[in-house]
């Protein structure tokens, strides 16, 4: 990292809610590298790795893939840049994913964002969003909605009171959004 210690973000918030569209307004203001776990894991599926079947399933289901495999593919893109600063996108879904990349790679995340969206709105976007995503079709976003409700929000009711989490109220235009997201990042510029 360039010898600085690596300064990490997580984006969480539900399925749609918009963190991939936020991730790359941060990318182009703030200079960080954009690492989504679902398209991290989209691409073993499609690179016909050991796992890629089973993470097919998995997705297709909505469910959680298996901590090891996620945080892995995570620390190998962080190993592999050149830059100091990522935005973890997507990850992590549960506390035993939080717990596995606290051990695995020794790390705690310096910024937490949480994209807060209606359950109506979620599921209006990601139905239209149209790019074949095999998890992109009202059964499994049932589904990754209830996983969300379970797994997910203990998570950011963790950094919550550690106070590291800025809520983002997620329902607007995505400019509109990005106002409420670039100050979080301004204040942490040198
Ligand atoms: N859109 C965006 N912003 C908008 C706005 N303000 N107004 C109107 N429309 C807006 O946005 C979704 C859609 O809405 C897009 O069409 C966009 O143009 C529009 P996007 O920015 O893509 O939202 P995002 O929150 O990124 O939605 P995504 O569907 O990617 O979220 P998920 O969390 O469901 O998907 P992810 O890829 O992270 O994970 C997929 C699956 O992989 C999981 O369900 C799980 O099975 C597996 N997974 C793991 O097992 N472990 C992991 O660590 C990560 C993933
Ligand atoms: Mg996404």
């Amino acid at each position: 990292f360039k010898g600085k210690t690596p300064f990490i973000t997580f984006v969480l918030g539900g399925p749609g809610s918009g963190k991939g569209t936020q991730c790359e307004k941060i990318v182009e203001n703030f200079g960080f590298t954009h690492l989504s776990a679902g398209d991290l894991l989209r691409r073993e599926i499609i690179s016909n790795t050991e796992y890629g079947a089973k993470i097919l399933d998995t997705i297709k289901e909505g469910k959680i893939v298996p901590s090891e495999v996620t945080v892995k593919l995570i620390r190998k893109e962080m190993e592999s840049s050149d830059n100091y600063k990522f935005l973890i996108d997507g990850f992590p879904r549960s506390e035993e994913n939080r717990i596995a990349f606290e051990r695995i790679t020794e790390a705690d995340p310096d910024i937490v964002l949480f994209f807060d969206c209606p359950e109506e709105e979620m599921v209006k976007r990601v139905l239209n969003r149209n790019q074949g995503r095999v998890d992109d079709n009202i059964d499994t976003i049932r589904k990754r909605l209830k996983i969300f409700e379970s797994l997910n929000l203990p998570v950011v009711n963790y950094y919550s009171k550690r106070g590291k989490l800025y809520t983002i109220n997620a329902v607007g235009t995505a400019d509109e959004i990005f106002e409420q997201v670039r100050p979080v990042f301004a204040a942490h510029e040198e």
